[in-house]
């Protein structure tokens, strides 16, 4: 099994890249990278960051490999900088072998809001490659940008299942949800698979700490259980079970707010998923 991941490398402050590589190799997952930018720290919560894009580099990458023959089994596009890199997406999509799957996490908002240095042409984007993948994992907020509603932090069922059906009608097979809560003390993943028309619903307890990078490890684990042929309520359990146990390793030291110590969990769990 080979997949490639698409977004930035943020040298410091676990998450995009930093995230999807140890997780998805940990799970036996063979894992290239086409990297989009590499910046300093990711842009939540640093001032200052530098940004080295790699627009014009991205499609040599793609190129080479095409020459070489390089195939993948996955794509895995995450966090996107600058509007150029999606026909570069679009264009890696040749590298799938048949039956390969295409994954969007289309990570650009949480919390109701943009993320500070992404701009209209972004959403519009992202909305495009929505549109050609078969899986998305998008957050509650992230789902409003893409179907061009007003966003709701507190949903209920009907409203979940129309956000749901809405997002698959625009073309991929399954839509995995996250950031749903029912019940003020619960919070989790809702998916929806179009063909045979299921929702499943996973929930832990909330914790009411707010932490960068928590959706890059969610889609981590849910990918590569994907790609282990697990069934959606397993993949969700796993993925939602993996994401807080992140968040409970980090909660002791209150001086790490950038990101989470996905790293523990990882040492303790990957050597479960063979
Ligand atoms: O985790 C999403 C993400 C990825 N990459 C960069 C970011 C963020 C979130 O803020 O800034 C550069």
């Amino acid at each position: 099994m080979k997949i490639v991941s698409i977004q930035d490398i943020s040298c410091y402050g676990q998450c995009s890249l930093t995230v999807a590589l140890p997780v998805l190799s940990a799970y036996g997952i063979e894992t290239a990278i086409l990297p989009s930018a590499i910046l300093s720290t990711h842009t939540g919560g640093f001032t200052g960051f530098t940004v080295h894009d790699l627009t014009e580099e991205m499609p040599a990458i793609v190129s080479h490999w095409e020459k070489e023959k390089i195939r993948f089994d996955a794509i895995y596009t995450g966090y996107i900088g600058d509007a150029r890199q999606f026909d570069t997406i679009r264009s890696t999509k040749k590298l799938l072998n048949k039956g390969g799957l295409f994954f969007v996490d289309p990570a650009m908002a949480d919390n109701g809001k943009l993320y500070q240095a992404l701009t209209d042409d972004i959403v519009a984007g992202m909305r495009g490659i929505v549109r050609e993948a078969d899986v998305i994992l998008p957050n509650l907020t992230e789902a409003a940008f893409l179907l061009e509603r007003s966003y709701k932090e507190n949903c209920s069922r009907e409203e979940i299942k129309d956000i749901l059906t809405s997002l698959a009608d625009m073309g991929p097979e399954t839509v995995i949800l996250t950031g749903v809560s029912y019940d003020p003390d619960q919070i989790g993943a809702v998916a929806y698979q179009k063909g045979s028309g299921t929702i499943t619903e996973y929930f832990t307890p909330r914790i009411e700490r707010n932490y960068h990078g928590t959706g890059d490890v969610f889609s981590s684990v849910a990918i590569a259980e994907i790609l282990n042929d697990k069934e959606i309520d397993e993949v969700l359990k796993s993925a939602c079970e993996f994401t807080v146990s992140s968040i409970i390793s980090t909660l002791p030291d209150e001086s790490h707010g950038y990101g989470v110590k996905f790293e523990q969990v990882l040492a303790e769990r990957a050597h479960l998923n063979k």
